[in-house]
């Protein structure tokens, strides 16, 4: 896809002239720096990850709208806030009009990142999870727009799976029926986010950046529905989170937040939070060894796409 650069939509100089040179670009997402990750934690993290696509010879542009403006590729000070400033929204696709005409700041979800990238010309995302179908969704429906903003939008995305927090079985299934292409990477399981697997079987394995981006070329060679490519790239299974104490947590979060009434766009950031609380720190840890798998494989696969 073209560029689209439009006085909402930014890019900063360094990510334009990548765009336009070809180079391999890769965007990161805000709210897990804003709402998914504690402070002062975050803004390290959101540092790193931009060192671990430059390492790897890629351009990072990490994704908020900031004023009103949504900006594609931040600078130190523009990190700064979007880890630090108190009162940022956040914000998925459908929020993105409202925050331009209010010129607010926020994060972006993943939704509202993709589609965002997509309109900047980026076509390779990295982030942690994924969000999808909520557990008892039988009794309260609680979908994640991330999945609707995928089935429409060609971007790839690496992530980890989706959130543990979910019902893992009902998004995959949701994805199916949507038409979004999911690929396990080195994996025939789908990954569980802080677990290595989530027991879910992954109906392809590929090996190598260079198939992911054969992938995409498919993609756009077959035309269609702009459908994303998920590349679901387990946390190792050394670094996860020990499981037993991941079902007791995630059972006390799920809990605490029926037995408080959190719901909408607060309830995933609730869980998270729990769970690094919960687990000493140690759900945090394996969040962090996953986005930054995610992050050097996704630049990897830029490398691989921009040069066929
Ligand atoms: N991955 C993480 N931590 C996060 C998220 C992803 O490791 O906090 C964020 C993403 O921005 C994703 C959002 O889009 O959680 C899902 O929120 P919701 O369930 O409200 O759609
Ligand atoms: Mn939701």
């Amino acid at each position: 896809m073209h560029s689209t650069t439009t006085p909402l939509l930014q890019p900063s100089d360094e990510v334009a002239e990548a765009l336009a040179a070809g180079a391999p670009v890769v965007a990161l997402e805000s709210t897990i720096i804003s709402h998914g990750l504690p402070q002062p934690r975050n803004l390290e993290v959101a540092r790193e990850l931009e060192g671990i696509v430059r390492e790897a010879g890629a351009v990072p542009a990490t994704i908020a709208v900031l004023d009103g403006v949504a900006r594609v590729g931040l600078d130190e000070a523009e990190l700064e806030r979007i880890a630090t400033e108190p009162g940022l929204r956040k914000l998925g696709q459908r929020d993105l009009p409202v925050a331009a005409a209010l010129k607010a700041s926020g994060a972006t979800t993943v939704s509202a990142t993709s589609f965002l990238a997509a309109r900047a010309g980026i076509r390779i995302f990295a982030t942690g999870g994924l969000g999808g179908v909520h557990r008892g969704w039988t009794e309260e429906q609680d979908e994640s727009a991330d999945l609707d903003t995928l089935a429409r939008t060609r971007i790839t995305v690496v992530c980890a799976g989706v959130k543990s927090i979910l019902d893992v079985r009902a998004t995959l299934q949701r994805l199916e029926t949507r038409g979004v292409t999911v690929a396990g990477y080195r994996t025939d399981t789908f990954p569980g986010f802080y677990l290595h697997s989530s027991g879910e079987p992954v109906d392809w394995r590929i090996e190598t950046p260079e198939q992911a981006a054969a992938i995409m070329r498919g993609q756009d060679a077959l035309g269609g529905q702009e459908t994303a490519l998920i590349v679901a790239n387990p946390v190792p299974a050394e670094l996860q989170l020990d499981p037993a104490l991941h079902d007791r947590v995630l059972a006390e979060a799920l809990a605490a937040a029926d037995r408080d009434g959190v719901t909408g766009q607060a309830i995933t950031p609730f869980l998270l939070g729990y769970l690094v609380r919960g687990t000493g720190g140690a759900s945090l840890e394996a969040n962090l060894a996953a986005v930054r798998g995610n992050t050097a494989l996704a630049a990897r696969i830029a490398l691989a796409w921009s040069r066929p």
